[in-house]
């Protein structure tokens, strides 16, 4: 089964997003198969954002996801990183619609609150960077009443 990597960013901890983040893709159907509260290091922070390096505004990105903890998570189910990245809204709160994550909590791209996998490729390498431990092995019951 499909698999992406969700990371609630510094603010939306610090705003107490969490719950409410996390309700909307348990509520989808979507299973949580790994999760963490964890301050980031630089190194690691470089790393996740490695492919926009070259962009202006990745000191102030890598800063900024180093600024405190976040929640590290790994989301399972059918088109998980595509539904994600549209529960998730436009990387630009300002064009997120309303009712997805950004449209509805932010105003700034860079106070976005949530980070999701952009593809299935990328959300392999992000799990491996983040839960290099591995995941928890479980099988939801509500299988059967969320999947015919
Ligand atoms: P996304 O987080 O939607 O996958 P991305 O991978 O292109 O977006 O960029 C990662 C983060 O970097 C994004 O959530 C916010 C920030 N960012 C992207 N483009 C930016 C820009 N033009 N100016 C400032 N911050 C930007
Ligand atoms: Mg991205």
């Amino acid at each position: 089964m499909e698999q992406t990597y969700i990371m609630i960013k510094p603010d939306g901890v610090q705003r107490g997003l969490v719950g409410e983040i996390i309700g909307r893709f348990e509520q989808k159907g979507f299973i949580l198969k790994g999760m963490k509260l964890i301050t980031v290091n630089k190194s690691l922070a470089e790393k996740h954002y490695a492919d926009l390096s070259a962009k202006p505004f990745f000191h102030k990105l890598v800063d900024y996801i180093i600024s405190g903890p976040v929640v590290a998570m790994v989301w399972e189910g059918k088109n998980v990183v595509t539904t994600g990245r549209k529960i998730i809204g436009a990387t630009n709160p300002c064009e997120s619609a309303p009712g997805t994550i950004r449209g509805d909590f932010a105003i700034d791209m860079g106070r976005n609150v949530i980070h999701g996998s952009d593809a299935v490729e990328s959300a392999k390498k992000e799990i491996a960077l983040w839960f290099p431990e591995g995941l928890a092995e479980w099988q939801s019951s509500l299988r059967s009443w969320v999947y015919e």
